[in-house]
């Protein structure tokens, strides 16, 4: 059987809370989940599949169709979040139309959370949940050598399938994979120089997964309270090393938290230094994770950036969220990276359920205080199936259970609703306006910037951002 990796064009996704500029690159970052599939699948069947991915490349449908009829595949992989469902069905009926007999699996964090729904779409024959690298090999196995009739894919935990007209959901699988046994991610079978980062360093820019899970547990996100994993440090700087020679040398960690493991991170760094590897990178970390000492670690290891998720200055709304953490624990963790001369990027947010207009002005002043180098202020959105999404629920700030019912008619009219009970959609919208420019805008932060410009690379890249958030948001 041949199969298709494909990440489909964008046509009709969900618009998020954030300004394109500062959602980097949206659609430029690698698809790491879909890759590491791809990988498992071509070490154990033994044969290349083939990966689109169209946003980078510039495929559009009618692109994407010509080379379908050129290459024939029998099935077609592509990892969805609830933000590009509507995409991925919009291309699975395109495709399936071509050619009836073209079978389509959905994996990725929309299935994870919506097994079922996802597979009584009539466009989509099987769904994969939880980690899919042998899921899916398991399901081509089966189909290569019994057929879609075969009993045995009752068999194969996490997932999801047709048969006789009957929508099919296995049990989950329970046993986490031993993260060192994964191929690295199939990232020879993309054009690397396709993906980029507005606020790089480095010659190129990729992804790559340390560590999965994270014990945290922030109410707006599905990953809370999840076991975490390591690799072996050895087992990531061999892929590091790889990245390099591939001449991949600006990476961002997409771990939810990898700072988690202190002595993991230590290691890693240790072994970066000693093999003499020269590369950039970003990590995303809570502030209670850092110390002066794996920060300065991480500094020589080349580290430029850590992405925080500080999200408010009002504890009442940090203990909302159960950020478990608190202003003078962020001020901190902010001077020590400060300190050790990592920049910063700021997730802050607005909008939290009962905050006021003063407090969302009172978190960009905070924002101002702890000086980062970038401030990203979203609009608090209680995504699927998340804590906060129940709480509000509950609460009735949101009046019913509105996912459920896009997970099950997925329309292209759906919007995404920010709003709360306090402020509409359109008045969150200007404030977030507001908070950027506000940040942006002010002299202390342009002062400080242009005072800590490293390159000319560096300038143009925060001129770039700069200009972008406030032409995009504010039409200035
Ligand atoms: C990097 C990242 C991004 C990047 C790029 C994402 C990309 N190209 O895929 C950027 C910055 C662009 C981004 C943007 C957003 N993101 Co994001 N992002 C992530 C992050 C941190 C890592 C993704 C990743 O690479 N994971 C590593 C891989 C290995 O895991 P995985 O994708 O889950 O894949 C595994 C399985 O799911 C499965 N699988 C995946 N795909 C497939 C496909 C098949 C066929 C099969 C069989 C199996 C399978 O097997 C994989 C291997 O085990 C995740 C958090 C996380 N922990 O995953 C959030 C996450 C995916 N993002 C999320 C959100 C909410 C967003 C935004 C809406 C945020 C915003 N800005 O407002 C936007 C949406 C943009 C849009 N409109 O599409 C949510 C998605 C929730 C949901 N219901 O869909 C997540 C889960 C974070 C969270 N906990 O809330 N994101």
């Amino acid at each position: 059987m041949q199969v298709l990796f494909l990440v489909p064009p964008e046509t009709v996704s969900l618009e998020s809370s954030v300004p394109k500029a500062l959602e980097g690159g949206k659609g430029y970052y690698p698809k790491l989940g879909l890759m590491y599939v791809a990988a498992w699948y071509e070490q154990a069947i033994g044969r290349r599949p083939d990966f689109i991915d169209c946003p980078p490349e510039g495929i559009d449908q009618a692109a994407l169709l010509a080379h379908v009829a050129a290459k024939q595949p029998d099935l077609v992989a592509m990892s969805i979040m609830t933000f590009n469902l509507l995409d991925a069905l919009e291309t699975a009926r395109a495709l399936k139309q071509a050619h009836p007999n073209l079978k389509i699996c959905l994996g990725g964090p929309h299935v994870n959370l919506y097994p079922r729904e996802t597979l009584r779409q009539p466009e989509v024959d099987y769904v994969v949940f939880g980690e899919g690298e042998t899921i899916f090999t398991r399901l081509m196995e089966v189909l290569e050598a019994e057929g879609p009739d075969s009993p045995r894919l009752a068999g194969i935990p996490g997932l999801g399938f047709k048969q006789d007209g009957t929508c099919r959901v296995n049990p989950p699988q329970t046993e986490l994979l031993e993260l060192d046994t994964l191929p690295f991610p199939a990232r020879h079978l993309v054009d690397v120089t396709r993906y980029q980062h507005i606020i790089k360093e480095g010659r190129q820019f990729f992804t790559l997964q340390a560590t999965r899970g994270c014990p945290a547990a922030c109410t707006f996100c599905d990953i809370r309270k999840t076991r975490f994993r390591a690799r072996s440090a050895e087992n990531v700087v061999a892929e590091i090393e790889q990245l390099v020679d591939m001449g991949l040398d600006d990476l961002f960690f997409v771990d939810d938290t990898i700072t988690i493991n202190k002595k993991f991170v230590l290691d890693l760094c240790d072994r970066i230094v000693r093999r003499g590897l020269k590369l950039h990178f970003k990590i995303s970390a809570r502030v209670d994770t850092v110390n002066p000492e794996l920060l300065s670690a991480l500094r020589r290891a080349g580290c430029y950036r850590i992405h925080y998720g500080i999200e408010s200055a009002t504890e009442r709304h940090l203990r909302y969220l159960e950020k478990g953490q608190t202003r003078e624990k962020i001020e901190r963790a902010c001077r020590w990276t400060r300190d050790a001369g990592i920049g910063i990027f700021a997730y802050m947010m607005i909008g939290i359920p009962h905050e006021t207009k003063q407090e969302m002005f009172d978190t960009v002043d905070f924002a101002k205080r702890i000086r980062p180098d970038y401030a990203q202020f979203s609009i608090c959105t209680p995504y699927p199936k998340t804590e906060l999404y129940f709480r509000m629920l509950r609460e009735k700030i949101i009046p019913y259970d509105y996912w459920q019912a896009f997970a099950e008619n997925p329309t292209p009219d759906f919007k995404i609703r920010f709003w709360n009970k306090d402020f509409t959609e359109e008045e969150l919208r200007r404030l977030q306006d507001e908070c950027h420019a506000r940040f942006y805008r002010s002299p202390t932060y342009l002062m400080k910037q242009i005072a800590r410009v490293k390159s000319w690379s560096d300038f143009t890249a925060k001129a770039r951002m700069g200009t972008r958030i406030l032409t995009q948001r504010l039409g200035v």
